[in-house]
């Protein structure tokens, strides 16, 4: 008979619902998890025991460094003419409240949240149908000229389709023209779910999920890397959220041009889903675990902490999690759904919040350079 190893006893003693122990033996041997077996971490309630696997692997992938950027998130329009049933941030042109910012105005922001060692620009916005080709290009030069080293993270899945669009190129034609102007990766945003079946339900006008993924494809194709999100806690099932972990995985098996995963909760306020509840804690620490064990090929996992809250983002670090996003400055899309995090961070609550789950903080560019490494140190105050 074998006798059990130590790690092996520790898994054992870790696991308290037997049905996560053939999850847990094939996270202790490095086997890639099923479908089935994410199912089974959705519907466990031992969120500890799925916590500790989660963040066995990413104490394997990312060590205790938790990474966070200086950054600047810039919403130019809230115009969108795709009318998506969970999106409280998009209006109609004659709307009240409607605008596009004009590119001196772009710039204007970006001055505003140009903060000493700001190292990227996150630029995403509506559909707007009367805003030209032309000015996203302005944009880009224009941000790339005044700030040329920060990077621009800019234009989800969803504004490059309808880009090649408007100038009438192939996607790779338009990624590549995009990226000539100072376009240097794009962000997750878009994904929402990829089931067929919710995407006619919430947000039918909005490119289909194969072609959300050709797009990613393409881009990786060309060296340009992204992240990618999925938005959950509406009408989605288990099976359909483990469903877009396994196309998000079989894509990143053949690009490896994923950076970040990004978990992002639904929030109801002022949409037409409004009668949903908020997701619950546990849902987000489990879709946070699930994710870093599903995603075995993401190097990272993402806790928005905009989206989560501070104290839910903060222990999303001991679930896998091992980014927690950055300073921000300005958001508008999920403030319009109704969350009441801050607009912005320093540096500083940043490096606090990090340091008092007891891990590394690592500053980070947007390709996860490290800019500065800091010690491990809690700091009894954040200024
Ligand atoms: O695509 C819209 C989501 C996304 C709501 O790449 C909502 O690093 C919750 O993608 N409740 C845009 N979510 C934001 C985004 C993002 C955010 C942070 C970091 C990164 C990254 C990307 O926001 C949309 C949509 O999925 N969203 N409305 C809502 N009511």
């Amino acid at each position: 008979m074998q006798s059990a190893t130590g790690s092996d006893r520790l898994f054992q003693n870790l696991i308290f619902d037997p049905a996560l122990q053939a999850v847990a033996e094939k996270v202790a041997d490095g086997v890639r998890l099923s479908a089935s077996n994410g199912i089974t971490l959705f519907n466990s309630s031992d969120l500890l025991g799925i916590g500790f696997l989660a963040n066995y692997v990413r104490l394997k992938k990312n060590q205790n460094r938790t990474y966070f950027i200086c950054n600047c998130h810039i919403n130019y329009t809230n115009i969108c003419q795709n009318g998506c049933a969970f999106c409280a941030f998009g209006k109609k042109e004659d709307e009240a409240g409607a605008y596009t910012m004009s590119v001196a105005e772009v710039l204007a922001c970006a001055r505003k949240g140009a903060q000493p060692g700001l190292s990227e620009f996150h630029l995403v916005g509506g559909i707007n149908p009367q805003i030209p080709f032309s000015y996203y290009i302005d944009i880009l030069n224009a941000l790339k000229n005044e700030f040329p080293a920060v990077q621009i993270q800019a234009f989800t899945a969803v504004e490059i389709a309808h880009l090649a669009g408007l100038c009438q190129c192939s996607i790779k034609e338009t990624l590549m023209i995009l990226r000539d102007a100072g376009l240097d990766s794009l962000p997750g945003g878009g994904a929402e779910i990829f089931s067929p079946r919710i995407r006619n339900k919430i947000c039918s006008q909005k490119l289909s999920s194969d072609q959300w993924l050709d797009v990613m494809r393409q881009a990786h194709n060309l060296g340009i890397s992204s992240n990618a999100t999925m938005l959950y806690g509406h009408y989605e099932t288990i099976e359909e959220r483990v469903e877009h972990f396994i196309r998000l995985r079989a894509l990143q098996d053949d690009t490896d041009g994923f950076l970040a995963f990004i978990p992002l909760a639904f929030h109801p306020h002022n949409t037409q889903m409004a009668e949903l509840p908020r997701t619950s804690a546990i849902d987000d620490l489990k879709t946070i675990a699930a994710a870093r064990l599903m995603l075995d090929n993401f190097p990272h996992i993402k806790a928005f902490w905009i989206m989560l809250g501070l104290p839910i983002a903060q222990l999303s670090l001991c679930f896998g999690a091992d980014d927690i996003d950055g300073t921000v400055m300005e958001e508008r899309i999920t403030h319009a759904a109704g969350a009441t995090t801050a607009q912005a961070l320093t540096r500083n609550q940043l490096k606090n919040l990090i340091q008092e789950v007891g891990q590394i903080p690592v500053e980070r560019d947007t390709l996860y350079n490290f800019v500065e490494t800091y010690s491990l140190v809690a700091q009894a105050s954040s200024t």
